[in-house]
Parts: C-alpha cells; structure tokens; sequence
C-alpha cells in the first residue's frame, strides 16, 4: 500500500543536488499526514522543515533512522486546564509539568483557558493567566478566551483579543451557575460580535439549571456519593444544550465549536444542524471514547472520574466512534483537567465537591493509536486528522501547526507502532497521584518528539526546558476545512 501511494505525492527527485548542510535529518520514515502515507526523508533546519523527499542529499549536523517508525505531526491538544483555579483549588499540572508531560505523550502544543472572573474584564483576565503562563511552558500553548460575563465592556474587548492578542475562539459555559455560566441573551449577543471580528464560539453545552436542580434532589435525598454525579448530569442535559447552541449559532451565523460532546442525544443534535445545511464543530476527548459509567460504581474511588460531563454508557462510545468517521466529530482532545487524590477528598462527603476534571494531557495520543488504529476503529489518517490537523485548521493556526510539509514548524512526533507499555502513575510525568488508564496495557510508543526543531523527548527524557514553549498567536478561524 504505501508503495502505491508515494507515486501520488510530490517527492523530491533523489538525483537532485545536495539539498542542504547541517540541520536535523530524520531518515527513511513512514510519514503519514491527514491525507498521505509514504516513507521518506524530512531535512529540518532552524524550527521548521526545509525538505521533505526519497534519499535526500544532505549532510546534516544530527541524524535520526526512523526505519520502521511512523512520523507524524506533533498532536495539538485543543482543550487543557493548566494551573486553573477551580471548584476551591487550582488543577495540579501548572504550565511546566503540564506542558512537559504533553510533550512525552506526542503533544507538542495545547490550547488552554483563561476565565473571566464575572465583573471583571477579559483584559485583567489575560494578564492573569499570563503571570502564570509565562516564560513557564515547555511546549507551545495558546489560549481560549471564557467570556462568562458579557456586556457592553466585554463586547468591546473581543475584537482587541482577536487582533491584537492572536486568541480568537471564545469559551462560553451553558452550566457551572453563578461561575462561569452566561444565558442565552449573553451568548447570542457574544456571538454576533464574535463572528463579526472573524472568530469562533466553543461551548460547554450542558442544561446548568437542570443539573443544579438535579445536584440539589440528591444531595438533599443524602444520595452524595460520586455516581450521584454521574445521575446528575443525564444525557437528555447535554443533548438540549447542544441543540439549542446550534440553533443560537445557525441564527446568528457565528462559527461554533462544541467542546467534549460524549452522547448520542448530543451528537443526534449536531446531526439535526447538518439537515438545515449547518456546520458545527464537535470535539470529543479521549475518556470519552474509551470510558464508561460503570466506573462510578465503586464508590468513592469514582471520584478519579468525576469531570462535566460524566462519562457515558458503551453505546455512546460506539456513537462518538463512528462520528469521528461520519467526519460529524472532528477533534479529539483531553479536557485535561487533574486533581490529586488530596484534593478529589475535598468531595468525600459530597459528590458536589469533588473538583471535576480528569488527567489525560499525556496518554491521549498513545491511547488513540492503541485502541482507535491499532484496533482498526479508525484509519492512520483520521488518527492524524483529529489530533493534530484538524485542531490547527480550526483554531487557526494551519500549515504553521498540524502537519508535516515543507515550512510548515517542525513539530514531529517519532513513533513505534509496535512496541507495548502499561500506563500507570508510578512512570507518568503529569502532576498527579494516580491515573484513570492504570495498568492499561497499550501498543504503540512515542519515541522522539521535535518541537519547531529542537528534539524536546529522546530515550524517555526532556530535553529542553521551561521558557522554550512559545505563545501561539492564531488567525482568524475557519468556518470551514
Ligand atoms: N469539566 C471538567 O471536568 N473540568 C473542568 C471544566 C469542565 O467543564
Ligand atoms: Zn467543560
Ligand atoms: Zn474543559
């Protein structure tokens, strides 16, 4: 197969002159891209690539054999929570350890949110979220802006951040009451600024005051353990909340995005959009394709997977699968959000007060390939497709980010597709005291990653460090790819 396919990419011509000196040359590996598949040499100078082709003729400073090994473009992660103050606490990767841990799972860039606390401007957000970002990331990082009070101040700052700061995808919350949530007449009139300045809506598109409702009649019927989570947050409250940003987004027009759909009723919802020629984004996360609710079973230990929304039933699983190749879900992402065992405590006694979120920043790439193409659930392009390309063409960042051509970053992604580890907390790199995949035995394994050149993982080390991860300034958004 792959024999076939090289005839139908442009490679360079292997009795060309001597394509260049120094650099990195990685040789004779099987490239796969979101549409190719062929084996060949990348010659790499500075941070991005310089060539790519059969036998290149170069005399580099550092070469790497990738015979057997697939190269792809490093993963973006669209939807991380570093270092975030949340639910009394603050989610225990910050932007170093998160971003490091990215990396030795294969990805070399993530989106992360910042939060408009209500009352103030996203402006003191920013700067915010900086003192904390800054100079600290070893990966590449960008922002989402949460707009969770929109008014006439507010309404006057989203075209600042979309042309002066490069972040131009708008977080609204429909749950987390009193927080973070806005109402309809906020997000309407979000969107229609936001699509006037050329950027895009993401949405936790959940029924907050259902839930609310549904948290207050457990608690208050003393049913507090963590599968009271899970009953509190019904398929029938994300299905509604879908469908009803799809109908605010098809009026207005503004591009939408709807961050962590994990049902069939939600995914029935974007399916319905399609019949009225509508196009909205869907990403699910990882935990959600290979999860289920049979986990909050065993009582407090459920709390590892207390995140919003909860994991689902298996015939979900088998619904966001074959979204992905209906091409209905786009992007999968982690919604990378961990709390310590010490801090999922803080909800023993109510299930309300477990802080929600759960790790996956750095087995998300080797989980896909295990179990979605080793598995033969999805293809090595639609692999690629949902973690690395399809997240740089919508957030506006592509062919600099998610792909491997000529110019584009340097951002690559060494793997061996055959060899087999278990995951567990005692060998991870993220901040956390456990893992929700532990013990899981997987196939395949990252082994070199380059970020915009430098090699970032090499043998199971780091080898750049904190300040090297860059401030990704985006375009303007696709409502298309
Ligand atoms: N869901 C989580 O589980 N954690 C962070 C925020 C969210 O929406
Ligand atoms: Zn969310
Ligand atoms: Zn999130």
């Amino acid at each position: 197969m792959r024999e076939e396919k090289k005839e139908t990419i442009k490679i360079k011509d292997s009795k060309a002159p001597l394509a260049g000196v120094g650099g990195l040359l990685i040789k004779n590996g099987r490239i796969i891209t979101a549409t190719d598949d062929y084996v060949a040499d990348i010659h790499i100078e500075g941070e991005t690539v310089k060539a790519i082709g059969k036998n290149l003729t170069v005399n580099p400073d550092k070469e790497i054999d990738a015979t057997g090994k697939l190269v792809f473009p490093g993963g973006i992660d669209p939807h991380v929570h570093l270092d975030m103050p949340f639910m009394g606490t603050f989610s225990s990767d910050n932007y170093e350890t998160g971003t490091r841990a990215a990396l030795f799972g294969g990805t070399t860039m993530v989106i992360d949110f910042i939060l408009q606390k209500q009352g103030n401007s996203l402006r003191s957000a920013l700067e915010e979220w900086k003192g904390r970002s800054d100079h600290n990331c070893v990966g590449d990082y960008s922002f989402h802006m949460a707009v969770t009070d929109f008014n006439e101040h507010t309404k006057k700052e989203v075209q600042e951040m979309i042309e002066k700061e490069g972040i131009t995808s708008f977080k609204t919350f429909m749950a987390y009451k009193g927080a973070l949530m806005i109402d309809d007449r906020q997000m309407v009139g979000l969107m229609e600024e936001v699509k006037k300045h050329g950027g895009l809506i993401n949405v936790h598109a959940t029924n907050g005051d259902m839930i609310d409702f549904l948290i207050a009649k457990h608690r208050s019927e003393g049913k507090c353990t963590p599968l009271y989570h899970y009953l509190s947050q019904p398929e029938v409250t994300e299905a509604e909340a879908t469908g009803r940003f799809a109908d605010m987004a098809a009026y207005t027009g503004c591009p939408g995005y709807i961050v962590h759909l994990t049902c069939e009723g939600a995914l029935n919802a974007i399916r319905n959009a399609t019949r009225r020629n509508q196009k909205v984004y869907v990403e699910t996360c990882i935990q959600y394709l290979l999860l289920d609710a049979s986990l909050y079973e065993q009582n407090f230990e459920g709390a590892k997977w207390v995140m919003s929304p909860p994991l689902r039933e298996k015939k979900d699983q088998a619904t966001l699968w074959a979204g992905i190749n209906q091409g209905l879900v786009q992007v999968v992402a982690t919604d990378h959000c961990p709390f310590k065992w010490e801090q999922k405590l803080m909800g023993k006694d109510d299930f309300s007060k477990i802080p929600n979120g759960h790790p996956a920043i750095e087995n998300r790439m080797e989980l896909l390939y295990s179990e979605g193409v080793n598995k033969g659930k999805i293809t090595l392009n639609k692999y690629v497709e949902v973690a690395c390309t399809n997240p740089a063409k919508i957030f506006g960042m592509f062919p600099k980010k998610g792909t491997i051509a000529v110019g584009s970053d340097a951002d690559i992604v060494i793997f061996d597709p055959n060899e087999k580890h278990k995951l567990s907390a005692k060998t991870h790199h993220m901040n956390v005291d456990y893992s929700g995949y532990e013990g899981w035995e997987v196939t395949g394994k990252v082994k070199t990653v380059l970020l915009r050149g430098k090699i970032a993982i090499e043998n199971n080390h780091c080898l750049i460090d904190k300040g090297y991860g860059k401030f990704i300034r985006r375009n303007k958004v696709a409502d298309k790819i």
